[in-house]
């Protein structure tokens, strides 16, 4: 006899079965049993006698078993197979687990974020933290169908690089055989590159941050999702596609899992037509005159502002989505194209959405000579830059540009939860690389 998945199980009334999983939960009752056994497809109740009583939470077993229907006043709404159970003819323990480091099947996981995460292998088992990767599967599966429909080509590429993309000093060095080298804070220039091979691409792809602080929604490595195109019409080209691309992802995520969004008390972020734009002036100006706060000769947008702005979106548009253009050419990375009606703006764009940054993007300098000048009036020597960089624009590129939406940041804002790294399966900031690090006594590391 082969294996049923549980799911399938429910069409097996009157029939013997075997069933592989885990067991979720025991319920012993001397003589009598029960369990829940989890696949990768559900869970089932198994009733046996005082052996089963005894196996340990978490344990991989494999059951051979007659299905039968459930008196009514014992349905179980909360599972699939809730109208069912199993009747055990033979359990083979077949792995024994440990025992746990804490109640992993209680239904709130009452259990601080750092014990979760320094238990992460069996913290994940928890259904409430495996729907969080549920529905980032999910996202990330909306992601590429929609640029896919949008004629993108999917690419990969090297996060071993010799420069630091976005500018500033937040990299990590790597010692690469005696040479300088760091890992990338994103696949910028990897992707800008691919416009010229194949107009359309995209990437999920991880970029490392050595962000020197510890905030609910940093990461020192998270997934990218990028694309980029080339041949715009126009610059607000940019703003449909990262419009459409996450209204795609709500649409996917709301349409697969309102089970885990009712679960998790959230609904998916409201939007409308057209979303809101504004520019980054017209945005601190909204926030000054809504709260007073004289922002208005600010470089960029703090994240009070990101809030108010999205309040004011919220009340005003319904939409809990809102673009912010026109970023202050200073303050914008180096490859950004700047307004040629106004050069100290940049044609870019930040998507804001409940209060976060979710989104960042823009056009690029695509001419040659233009980049040697930007390179060079930042102090950068271009001919570092050349291979294979520059090469793409001596030769000749379109028009062009992207964005790159950050996935732990979009799963965190998608279902309320109060921390990003939550939202990733083994996240690393300054002070845990899966163990917490040790430490460092500045003065000794000198
Ligand atoms: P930026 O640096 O704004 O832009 O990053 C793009 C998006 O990535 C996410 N993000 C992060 N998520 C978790 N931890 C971090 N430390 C972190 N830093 C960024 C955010 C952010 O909006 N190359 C440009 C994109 C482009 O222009 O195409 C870039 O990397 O969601």
């Amino acid at each position: 006899m082969t294996r049923t998945l549980i799911k399938d199980t429910i069409s097996e009334i009157g029939n013997q079965v075997i069933i592989k999983g885990w067991v979720n939960s025991v319920r012993s009752y001397g003589k009598l049993a029960f369990a829940d056994i989890r696949d990768r497809s559900g869970l089932i109740q198994v009733v046996g006698g005082k052996d089963l009583g005894e196996i340990r939470v978490e344990s991989v077993v494999e059951i051979t078993g007659n299905i039968r229907a459930r008196e009514e006043k014992y349905f179980n709404p909360k599972i699939i197979t809730g109208k069912i159970e199993m009747e055990i003819v033979e359990l083979k323990v077949i792995e024994a687990a440990a025992e746990l480091p804490f109640d992993i099947h209680q239904p709130d996981l009452n259990v601080s974020l750092p014990v979760l995460l320094d238990n992460r292998a069996v913290s994940l088992r928890h259904q409430k933290v495996t729907d969080v990767f549920k529905v980032q599967a999910t996202i990330m599966k909306a992601f590429r169908d929609h640029l896919i429909q949008n004629d993108f080509t999917e690419i990969s590429v090297p996060t071993i690089v010799t420069g630091s993309t976005e500018g500033g000093s937040e990299v990590f060095p790597v010692n690469y055989f005696g040479h300088k080298a760091f890992l990338a804070q994103s696949p910028q220039l990897y992707k800008q590159i691919m416009v010229s091979i194949f107009e359309r691409v995209f990437t999920l792809a991880h970029a490392y941050r050595a962000e020197p602080s510890v905030t609910t929604r940093h990461l020192t490595e998270y997934l990218s999702l990028d694309c980029e195109m080339g041949f715009l019409e126009d610059w607000t080209d940019l703003i449909k596609m990262a419009d459409s691309t996450v209204k795609a992802i709500f649409k996917a995520v709301s349409e697969k899992h309102q089970d885990i969004l009712d679960n998790f008390g959230v609904t998916i972020p409201k939007t409308c037509d057209d979303t809101p734009c504004l520019k980054l002036k017209e945005a601190l100006q909204i926030i000054y005159e809504r709260t007073g706060r004289d922002v208005r000769n600010e470089l960029d947008m703090d994240p009070e502002g990101e809030r108010e702005i999205c309040r004011w979106s919220m009340e005003k548009y319904g939409s809990e989505i809102v673009f912010i253009t026109h970023f202050y050419t200073q303050k914008r990375a180096w490859y950004s194209f700047a307004d040629p009606q106004n050069p100290e703006e940049t044609l870019t764009i930040d998507l804001i959405g409940r209060g976060v940054e979710w989104i960042s993007g823009g056009q690029r300098i695509s001419n040659y000579q233009q980049l040697r000048e930007k390179l060079k009036s930042i102090g950068q020597n271009p001919d570092d830059f050349e291979i294979p960089y520059g090469q793409a624009f001596k030769f000749s590129m379109p028009a062009e540009g992207g964005f790159a939406i950050g996935l732990e940041r979009i799963t965190q804002n998608i279902l309320g939860l109060e921390n990003i790294r939550e939202a990733s399966l083994f996240p690393r900031d300054m002070e845990r690389v899966d163990q917490r690090l040790p430490k460092i006594d500045k003065k000794i590391k000198k």
